[in-house]
Order: C-alpha cells, then sequence, then structure tokens
C-alpha cells in the first residue's frame, strides 16, 4: 500500500509540476503572441513609415509623402489678421510628392552648397541669408548629387498651393492647430517667443502630416511669383507669370502669429535679397 501510495504520490507531484509547466508554457505562448503582435504592430508602423509615409534622402535630410488632394485655399473674411490678398479658391494637387520634414538646415546647406551664409549659426539652425536663386539652386545641386541622380528624385521649392495644402493638413483653421493663436508657442517661433533669433528645427510640435516650423522660425521661399490668385478654382497652380517678388510663406521669428497663419502670404521679397529672416524647405517631386 505504501509502494502504491507512494507511487501515487508521486505521480500526483508529477502531474502537477507537468501542469505547472503546461501553464507556464502557455503563459509563455500568451505572452510571446502579446509581444509578438505589439512588435509586428510597431515594426510595421515602422515599416509602413520608412517605406511609403516617410524617407530620408542621401544627405539625411528626412520628407513626408503628402498626399494628392483638395483643399480651399486663402482664408475666410472672418479670420483674424487676414490680408486682403487671400481670397478662397478652391485648389486641386492632383499629385502626390515628398516635402521637407523641417526647413532645409545650415548642415544640410553645407553639404550641398560648401557654405553657410547664415546670420544665426548653427548646424541644425534653419539655413536663412538665401536668396530665392540660392535655394533654386540649392535644389538643382541636390537633385544632381549621385545617388538622389541614380534614384530619380527630383528637388525644387514647393509652389506657394502646395506649400499651403501641406501646411493646413487636412484643417480649414487659421493655423494647423486651430484658430487660438495663443496656442502657437507649442508649434512655432514667432516674436512672442523667439528670442529674436532662429532656432534648431523641428523643436516644436508638428502639424497633422508631420511637418515642423511649418508656422514660424524662418519665413520659406515658394517657387511663385507673387501674384494674385486666380478668380475661380486651380488644379496645381504655379502662381503669376511675372512679378516683382517671389512669396514667401509661414511666417518667422521676428514677426508676428498672425503672419504665420496658414493662408499667410508674404509678396514683399525681391528673389534676389538674403534676409536673416527667410530660408525654405525642398519638395521631391518623383516618389519614388
Ligand atoms: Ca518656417
Amino acid at each position: 500500500m505504501v509502494v502504491v501510495l507512494g507511487w501515487k504520490l508521486v505521480f500526483v507531484e508529477r502531474v502537477s509540476v507537468m501542469t505547472r509547466q503546461l501553464s507556464c508554457v502557455v503563459a509563455c505562448v500568451l505572452v510571446g503572441m502579446w509581444g509578438a503582435s505589439c512588435a509586428i504592430a510597431a515594426g510595421g508602423a515602422a515599416t509602413r513609415g520608412a517605406g511609403v509615409q516617410a524617407a530620408t534622402n542621401s544627405i539625411g535630410m528626412k520628407l513626408r509623402l503628402i498626399p494628392a488632394g483638395e483643399f480651399t485655399m486663402g482664408s475666410p473674411a472672418t479670420e483674424s489678421d487676414r490680408g486682403d490678398d487671400e481670397t478662397q479658391h478652391g485648389v486641386s494637387i492632383t499629385k502626390p510628392f515628398y516635402l521637407g520634414v523641417t526647413e532645409v538646415t545650415q548642415e544640410q546647406y553645407q553639404k550641398v552648397m560648401g557654405t553657410n551664409p547664415s546670420y544665426f549659426k548653427g548646424p541644425q539652425n534653419p539655413v536663412e541669408k538665401v536668396s530665392w536663386a540660392d535655394a533654386v539652386e540649392f535644389c538643382g545641386k541636390l537633385s544632381a548629387m549621385p545617388a538622389e541622380k541614380t534614384a530619380g528624385h527630383v528637388y525644387r521649392l514647393p509652389t506657394e498651393a502646395e506649400w499651403e495644402y501641406a501646411c493646413r493638413s487636412g484643417t480649414t483653421t487659421a493655423y494647423g492647430f486651430g484658430d487660438d493663436a495663443s496656442r502657437l508657442g507649442y508649434y512655432g517661433w514667432f516674436n512672442g517667443n523667439s528670442d529674436s533669433k532662429t532656432h534648431p528645427v523641428g523643436e516644436k510640435k508638428p502639424n497633422a502630416w508631420g511637418l515642423y516650423d511649418m508656422h514660424g522660425n524662418v519665413w520659406e521661399w515658394c517657387q511663385d511669383w507673387g501674384g494674385d490668385y486666380p478668380s475661380g478654382s486651380a488644379t496645381d497652380p504655379t502662381g503669376a507669370t511675372s512679378d516683382l517678388y517671389r512669396v514667401r510663406r509661414g511666417g518667422g521669428w521676428y514677426g508676428n502669429a498672425g503672419y504665420c497663419r496658414s493662408a499667410g502670404r508674404g509678396r514683399g521679397d525681391s528673389p534676389e535679397g538674403r534676409y536673416d529672416r527667410l530660408g525654405f524647405r525642398v519638395l521631391r517631386s518623383s516618389i519614388k
């Protein structure tokens, strides 16, 4: 009986151990599956982000894919601080494009152009004191770099319509974050928080499409001449055919919040001018 009882005890203990081991295995499998699903979710997002929505080019510049779409360009008559040249009209952007996540930095400018003309020095600060022609030359030289050329990447300044479309990132409000100008300090550098200088790019919150400093820091050259808007809707508009000035967008470190509005237009700068408040970001027209 003792032998039988002893065997039963051993048997029960073994079953108990096996049960515990099985429980552990099941738990581990469940934890593993949960962990794996988390990893897949995170990895999948990162993969999608890197492969489709985001890109980094051969000089380390980050870009985001901006989808094609339609939007209302300009501002409503009720918007505070608006200019009378912001007449609302429908715009279709028919092709997706990549846009620089930040303004072109001094480090990036130096890599491509071999110079840094900026007044406020800092490798991650936006380049400034660049003329419109300097910005266009940067785009041409970047496009001609071997890795970019091989990949079929073509860089240029965004049109004013492309710039506002990207700045709005689906919003219809005065700013990409809403209408309340008192919140601008979370999203950009302007005369209310800049200490009268530029700041390293990307320190503030991005807009809904992951773009930084669309409001403030430095104004940004656009491709267009500074003419009036068309009276009706437009498809992939490229602006006036000629003017004295080129358009700049987004406001900057020295100006009021109102200049930083999504629809705000700067039309007073000669394309030859070089200013410590004015830089640019690039558009990549190939979506390879
Ligand atoms: Ca800016």
